[in-house]
């Protein structure tokens, strides 16, 4: 299909992970997980499902403010955010029907703050996206915790998602994107969930990694750029540091503004190249996001003020 115009000129855009792996930090009866990524801790840690689903009966993120996290993707120059709707342990950070492992359910929060972020885009003018799981740890019907992330869906987990991505594209007003990840499906598990989408928000983005060459745009790594024009709308999503999207607590991060060159550098390459530029913070268990982060960002922005185009 035509790509979305707007999502062609959004440049440089807020990837957030956040979920209850946000309130472990990297960290599992006292231990740090060295192993993997931080967001993927149950896997990482061989946490039992009922220990892991257990720590949402404690999240409670005091901190947690919509508009200020808006605010400052707004004070970076960026154009868009992308929420970790559902990641791979399957917990839902927004109000689904379809099970009660979601924040408002399974959590003494009980706020859809995923509806809260999407409002407060609505108000301050940032288009909104979501990061959606094609493998789910919890769902009973799905495989289960592999080592290889790369099991095709069962019928019932199929099911389970399409309904999801439905409730999602009809209850959170327009989606600039939806980041599938994971998962190997079958051509016609990813059409479905193609046209789906497409059906219900035309416009809507739909990122490379559903398969099978149903995809509005393709994504590449941490610091991997195209060598060349690939005719096709691209992407670079990037963490702030490498092996974790996820906050982790014992993250060495060392000076603000080597870290503001360095992504400076990898933003202006992406750019230059044509590509959207999707920047990961991993706020933390209580909602807030991380000073270091918030700073590069806010360093970012001001040096886009001065030398970039608006
Ligand atoms: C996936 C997830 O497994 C991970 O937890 C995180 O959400 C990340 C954004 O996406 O991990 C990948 C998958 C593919 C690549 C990099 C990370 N890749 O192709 O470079």
């Amino acid at each position: 299909k035509k790509p979305d115009s707007k999502w062609l000129d959004q440049k440089f855009s807020m990837f957030i992970h956040w979920g209850i792996y946000s309130e472990l930090g990297g960290v599992w009866e006292g231990k740090p997980i060295t192993q993997g990524y931080s967001e993927q801790i149950q896997s990482q840690a061989g946490i039992f499902g009922d220990w892991y689903a257990a720590v949402a009966d404690r999240f409670y993120p005091v901190c947690w403010n919509a508009d200020s996290i808006v605010t400052l993707a707004r004070r970076a120059g960026m154009k868009s955010i992308v929420f970790t709707s559902k990641h791979h342990d399957g917990f839902c950070m927004y109000h689904s029907r379809y099970t009660d492992y979601n924040i408002v359910d399974a959590t003494p929060f009980k706020r859809d703050v995923m509806k809260e972020l999407a409002e407060a885009c609505r108000k301050q003018g940032m288009r909104f996206g979501v990061y959606f799981s094609l493998i789910d740890w919890h769902f009973p019907q799905a495989y289960p915790i592999s080592s290889h992330n790369a099991d095709p869906l069962t019928p019932e987990h199929y099911i389970y998602n399409l309904k999801q991505v439905e409730e999602i594209m009809t209850g959170y007003g327009d989606i600039s994107e939806i980041w599938f990840d994971m998962g190997s499906l079958t051509s016609e598990q990813s059409r479905g969930l193609y046209h789906l989408v497409d059906s219900l928000q035309p416009s809507c983005m739909i990122s490379g990694r559903l398969g099978n060459d149903c995809s509005d745009f393709s994504v590449l790594g941490d610091n991997e750029y195209p060598d060349d024009k690939i005719g096709v709308p691209w992407q670079t999503a990037a963490s702030f540091f490498d092996e974790t999207w996820g906050y982790r607590s014992w993250q060495k991060r060392g000076e603000v503004a080597e870290k503001r060159d360095e992504k400076l550098r990898s933003l202006i390459k992406v750019v230059s190249r044509g590509g959207n530029y999707l920047l990961n913070i991993g706020p933390k268990g209580d909602g807030s996001v991380v000073p270091f982060e918030q700073e590069v960002l806010e360093k970012m922005g001001s040096w886009l003020g001065k030398y970039g185009e608006g």
